[in-house]
C-alpha cells in the first residue's frame, strides 16, 4: 500500500527515522488506515452517555453536553499500529483523564490499578492505571482541528501515541485506545480487553516490539 503514497512519504520516513521516532519493525503512512472488528456504531446524542465506575469514590454518568463541558487539553502524538504502520504529528483533542483526576472530577479509589475502556457493541480494551494517566492517553473528540469521523472512533475515542519529546511515557500500540468509547472501569486487577484475549500483547510496548502475546 505504501508504493502508492508517492516520494513524500520516503523523505517523511527518513526525518522521522532520524529523529529517532520511528520504533522497530515499523513503516510511515502519510493515510489514515481505518481498523476495527465489526460495523461503525450510528451516534445518537439523545442516548448516548459516558460511565464511570468501578474503584471510584462516586460514579458518574455524563451525556454528551455534559462530556463536552469536561476541561479539554490538546495533544500532538506520533501513532504507531501493531499492522506496521505509523503516522506522526497527528494532533488530538479531548479530555484528559489525568485532568479529571488532578481537578478531582474523577476521585479514584487507591486500590484502583487498571482501566478497561467500554465501547459500543462491548468492545474492550485494557490498560494499567499509570498509562491511562499519562500525557499521551487521551479520551479524544477532535481530530487535527476536525471532529472525528465515523470510522476514526465519532464521536468519543481513546488514543495513545507517543509524544517525541516524552521517551520517558509508555508507549502502547495504537489498539489500546478504543473507538466509540462510551465508558471507563477502573479496576483493582487486570483483565484482558478484546484484542489481547484474541493472541495480542497485554503490554503492546512499540519500543519492545510487543505485538503477540
Ligand atoms: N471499538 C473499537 N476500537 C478499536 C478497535 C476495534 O476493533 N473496535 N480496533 C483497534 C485497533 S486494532 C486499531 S489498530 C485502532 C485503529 O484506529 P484507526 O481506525 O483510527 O486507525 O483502533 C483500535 N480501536
Ligand atoms: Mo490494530
Amino acid at each position: 500500500m505504501f508504493n502508492f503514497e508517492g516520494p513524500d512519504r520516503r523523505k517523511e520516513e527518513e526525518r522521522i527515522r532520524r529523529e529517532g521516532r520511528l520504533p522497530p519493525g515499523q513503516a510511515l503512512t502519510v493515510k489514515f488506515p481505518v481498523l476495527h472488528y465489526g460495523p461503525v456504531p450510528p451516534f445518537n446524542p439523545a442516548n448516548w452517555d459516558f460511565r464511570v465506575w468501578g474503584e471510584v469514590e462516586e460514579e458518574k454518568v455524563w451525556n454528551w453536553e455534559e462530556f463536552n463541558h469536561l476541561p479539554r487539553t490538546k495533544v500532538t502524538m506520533d501513532l504507531h499500529c501493531v499492522t506496521r504502520w505509523s503516522k506522526a504529528d497527528t494532533t488530538w483533542e479531548g479530555v484528559s483523564v489525568q485532568m479529571l483526576v488532578e481537578q478531582g472530577v474523577i476521585r479514584l479509589n487507591p486500590s484502583a490499578a487498571y482501566v478497561m475502556q467500554h465501547a459500543e457493541f462491548g468492545f474492550t480494551v485494557n490498560l494499567p492505571l499509570e498509562v491511562v494517566l499519562q500525557e499521551n492517553f487521551l479520551l479524544a473528540t477532535h481530530f487535527n482541528g476536525e471532529p472525528l469521523t465515523p470510522d476514526h472512533g465519532y464521536p468519543l475515542r481513546g488514543v495513545v501515541g507517543a509524544i517525541p519529546s516524552r521517551q520517558d511515557l509508555k508507549t502502547p500500540y495504537l489498539w489500546k485506545g478504543a473507538k466509540w468509547l462510551r465508558g471507563l472501569e477502573f479496576m483493582p486487577r487486570n483483565r484482558l480487553g478484546f484484542w489481547e484475549k484474541a493472541g495480542y500483547s497485554d503490554s503492546a510496548d512499540v519500543w519492545k516490539e510487543e505485538r503477540l502475546a
